[in-house]
């Protein structure tokens, strides 16, 4: 008896302390530079920007000179980080800019080739972390106005996609090693915070600069904000945001510019996303929608492992092909996303050869199968072995990259609350050849949702693509079958 009684309280003792430690859970805290906006932005801006599904980044500086080699010898390290590679000395780096000129840049092919591929968004690196911009700032010396080329790359970059109808958003790194002021550690002496406060009034600058000179931007994206030093600043950073916001209405920043006063990046001390859309998922596709907490979010990713800048010899690393990069694009929309691919021309200005061919392979795909990219979201169905489903509107798209053998394809319809309705497919069409799928009836579980199974006709097994097929369901009366399953099974 006695040992039922222990066991008892011990029981409720868990029972309240989980209690507890919920409420704690639940307890927000006051913030003044966390999160300024609980959920999703529902402006028009950020509604486009939702749609965008499929986007280009590009990584171009003078680390496009090097491109990962010198003195015959090659770094493993990311190209656009050669600086720190230990291969050059950082007297050689910082006089690179002296060389660049890219004579072969046609920013008109690049757009071109961007919408081609099928891209509706556009990053480009105004500045990275070695401090070299693109753009004539009038606070550096070190930018394309000293180099032989001279002219102002981020502006035909601008007009050329614009032209395009492909909306630019600019790259601008926090971390500056060029400017005297930089440091990645807290400032700790009067000098130090002085020194610092001139870098802050010049990343102010450059950042009101380019809003200023490249009006028809959409958005900054941000990066290298995850210095000490930076993180510290969570009120003055936060005025800057607001400051840029106001300059740019709908401008769209992303969760890496700024912390909150705890530190806390991203994801604010009480779990809200800081600014317009998750930047977390770098090269790290998410694998559900929980991990995505219901925000916004992208997945920038490159083509070999780790190399955003030109790297000449690729040999050392994977290479993804198209097909590895059409999945994350459709699976990333699966899950609410965009996703963007990465381009590091070389210091010429041509982008090489083989992101060539992988962007004209997309492209090819996406002129046939970009209905279930472009405005889609996260379907109603099931995460299926076989693929991703995407939805826009009462459009299912089934993504199949893993076709079964046997050639039928089968899919779960939803469950219906319902018990005396089911949903079945009304319709079902295969977007390559726009001709109608065949679909059999694969029974019922106890939950009420159907089976069905989608038969893969040769003519498109025979292609060995990924394919889409669209569907449509509807809620009939248990025992019903939709008009279109009755002619067609
Ligand atoms: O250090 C950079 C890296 O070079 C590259 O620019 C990527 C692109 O998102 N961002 C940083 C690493 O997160």
């Amino acid at each position: 008896m006695k040992k039922i009684t222990f066991f008892i309280i011990l029981l409720c003792s868990i029972i309240t302390l989980q209690g507890i430690a919920q409420d704690v859970k639940k307890e927000r805290i006051p913030l003044k530079h966390g999160a300024h906006r609980i959920g999703k932005r529902t402006d028009a801006e950020m509604q486009r920007w939702r749609e965008y599904g499929l986007g280009q980044f590009i990584h171009w500086g003078v680390y496009a000179i090097p491109g990962g080699q010198w003195n015959g010898k090659t770094s493993t390290y990311a190209a656009e980080w050669f600086r720190s590679s230990g291969l050059i000395t950082k007297e050689e780096y910082d006089n690179l800019y002296k060389q660049f000129n890219p004579v072969a840049f046609d920013a008109r092919q690049w757009a071109s080739q961007a919408r081609q591929m099928g891209a509706r968004y556009m990053i480009f690196t105004t500045k990275h972390h070695d401090g070299f911009c693109m753009w004539p700032s009038k606070y550096t010396d070190y930018t394309i106005a000293g180099t032989p080329y001279k002219k102002d790359i981020v502006k035909q970059l601008v007009d050329a996609y614009d032209a395009e109808g492909i909306d630019v958003y600019l790259y601008f790194s926090i971390i500056d090693w060029s400017h005297k002021g930089y440091r990645s550690g807290i400032p700790a002496t009067e000098a130090e915070k002085e020194s610092y406060g001139t870098f802050k009034a010049f990343t102010r600058n450059q950042l009101i600069e380019l809003l200023t000179n490249y009006p028809s931007i959409k958005g900054l994206w941000f990066d290298g904000s995850w210095d000490k030093a930076w993180v510290n600043e969570a009120a003055w950073v936060d005025e800057l945001g607001r400051e840029l916001r106001a300059m740019h209405p709908g401008l769209i920043i992303g969760s890496r510019f700024r912390a909150d006063e705890n530190g806390a990046r991203h994801i604010d001390s009480n779990g809200d996303l800081i600014d317009d859309y998750d930047q977390r998922f770098e090269r790290n596709l998410p694998n559900s929608l929980k991990e995505v907490g219901g925000n916004d979010w992208d997945c920038v990713m490159t083509i070999p492992e780790n190399q955003w800048g030109y790297h000449r010899d690729w040999s050392l690393t994977y290479v993804k092909t198209p097909y590895d990069l059409i999945e994350m694009t459709v699976k990333a929309n699966s899950l609410d996303g965009n996703f963007v691919i990465n381009f590091g021309p070389d210091d010429k200005g041509n982008i090489r050869p083989e992101e060539t061919r992988i962007a004209k392979d997309i492209g090819n795909w996406m002129a046939v199968n970009g209905e279930a990219v472009y405005g889609t979201h996260h379907s109603v169905l099931d995460k299926h072995d076989w693929g991703y489903s995407t939805q826009k509107g009462d459009k299912i798209y089934l993504s199949v990259f893993n076709k079964p053998m046997n050639d039928l394809l089968r899919v779960k319809a939803p469950g219906s609350k319902d018990k005396e309705m089911v949903y079945v497919i009304e319709s079902a069409k295969f977007l390559s050849t726009k001709k109608p799928a065949m679909i059999r009836d694969g029974g019922r579980d106890k939950n009420g949702s159907c089976y069905y199974d989608i038969v893969i006709p040769a003519e498109i097994e025979k292609t060995r693509e990924p394919f889409v097929i669209e569907i449509r369901l509807k809620k009939v009366g248990k025992g019903e079958k939709s008009a279109y399953q009755q002619a067609l099974t």
